[in-house]
């Protein structure tokens, strides 16, 4: 096992990009990330690290058994970080099957793959080895404006085909730690936010269509509460978990920042009222749009464990977080152009065929 190596999966998307490029920037080690490139893996994520020695990409399915096998053997990880997932609720609503191929069917071939890996290293390895599965706070279902917070201990109720899919990869993981000894760790954590951030999720989508002219569609009646976290935060949470989690726990992470659709719309109105001025206000383009079916009225983290435990702390509130990320977007706006517009399709394409011919 090299210890100055980990698998990343899912590492071009949203929260993976910002993990890899932070824990690249911190210089914990050589990052392999594999990531299958679906719409939302997105090259453009990592460009930043152009070149960078210690990035390894590999662009494949976690379902695919060979390819996992052969990725361990060669580079003999002393942990993998599992974000790949298909991750949008409105998407599941409207095509639940890639949700169960890729969040069940892949995290299951993960294991497996992991379980064989691990079962053939040494006693000391196989205790320091961790596998760490990045889940949500979406699989605890939905509470009532006065219920408590989701803690560790509460029940499972996933309510949309993603939640459920991603519920069963977590009961998967915790069983290949009962059953096998697996030294896994879990995390559950609230909605986060960012750079990178796929533009058909409310934060970027927002600041996209406000910048365009074109409505803000808000869902229902706007009620619906989401406790909000800036990406980097949960990628802290997580270095801390791999680091001093307890093996076969699992740790919820959140933000405190427990707000309705509305106010995060008014929120981003606001500062880009203040940052790009336009004749009109942004809030007068919000629009109510017919509900999300099934939609989850609220969801609310109690994030005691992990500070106790562990002493972690988000740096971030979500103001500061919020205005952070509209400069970032309106800074990279061609990186949203990009995708909106599908150029970064064709690149992708064109460049990464090209560098696949190229000899090694
Ligand atoms: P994302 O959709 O932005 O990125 C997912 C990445 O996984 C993409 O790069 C995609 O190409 C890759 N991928 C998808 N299927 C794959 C497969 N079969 N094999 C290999 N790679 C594959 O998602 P995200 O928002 O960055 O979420 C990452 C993880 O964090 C997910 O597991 C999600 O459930 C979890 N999570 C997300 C949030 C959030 O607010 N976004 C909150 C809590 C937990
Ligand atoms: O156009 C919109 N209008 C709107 O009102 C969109 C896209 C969303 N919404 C609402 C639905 C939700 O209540 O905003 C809230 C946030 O929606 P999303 O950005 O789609 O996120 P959500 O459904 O809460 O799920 C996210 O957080 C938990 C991630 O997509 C999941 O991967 C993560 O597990």
């Amino acid at each position: 096992m090299n210890n100055n190596v980990i698998l990343v999966t899912g590492g071009a998307g949203f929260i993976g990009a910002n993990f890899v490029i932070a824990w690249l920037q911190a210089g914990l080690g050589t990052v392999v990330n594999l990531d299958k490139l679906t719409y939302a893996g997105n090259l453009d994520n990592l460009r930043s690290l152009k070149d960078h020695a210690q990035h390894v990409f590999v662009q494949g399915d976690i379902a695919d058994r060979a390819l996992v096998d052969a990725l361990l053997a060669e580079h003999q990880p002393s942990a993998i970080v599992h974000f790949a997932a298909e991750s949008h609720v409105d998407r599941s609503i409207h095509g639940p099957a890639d949700f169960i191929q890729t969040n069940v069917v892949g995290t299951f071939q993960l294991l497996e793959a992991t379980r064989a890996y691990w079962a053939r290293l040494s006693a000391a390895d196989r205790d320091a080895f961790r596998y760490l599965h990045v889940s949500t706070d979406e699989v605890y279902g939905s509470l009532d404006v006065d219920d408590p917070a989701f803690s560790e201990t509460t029940a499972y109720a996933p309510n949309s085909p993603y939640s459920a899919s991603k519920a069963a990869s977590d009961h998967l993981v915790r069983a290949y730690h009962h059953t096998y000894g697996l030294p896994v760790l879990t995390t559950n954590c609230s909605n986060n936010y960012g750079a990178y951030q796929f533009p058909e999720k409310l934060i970027p989508l927002v600041i996209h269509n406000a910048l365009a002219g074109k409505p803000l569609p808000i869902y229902g009646d706007g009620g619906n509460v989401r406790d909000w976290l800036y990406v980097n935060d949960h990628c802290s949470a997580i270095r801390r978990v791999l680091a001093a989690g307890r093996v076969g726990e699992t740790y919820n992470i959140g933000g405190c920042n427990e707000k309705t659709n509305l106010q995060v719309v008014h929120t981003l109105c606001d500062i880009l009222d203040t940052l790009q001025p336009a004749a009109h206000s942004y809030r007068d383009l919000i629009t109510f749009v017919p509900d999300r079916p099934g939609h989850d009225r609220r969801y609310a983290i109690d994030a005691s464990k992990i500070q106790q435990e562990l002493g972690w702390q988000p740096a971030e509130d979500f103001e500061s977080g919020m205005r952070k990320t509209v400069a970032w977007y309106l800074a990279n706006q061609d990186w949203t152009d990009n995708i909106t517009s599908g150029a970064y399709r064709q690149w992708l394409e064109t460049n990464y065929a090209q560098r696949n011919k190229e000899p090694a």
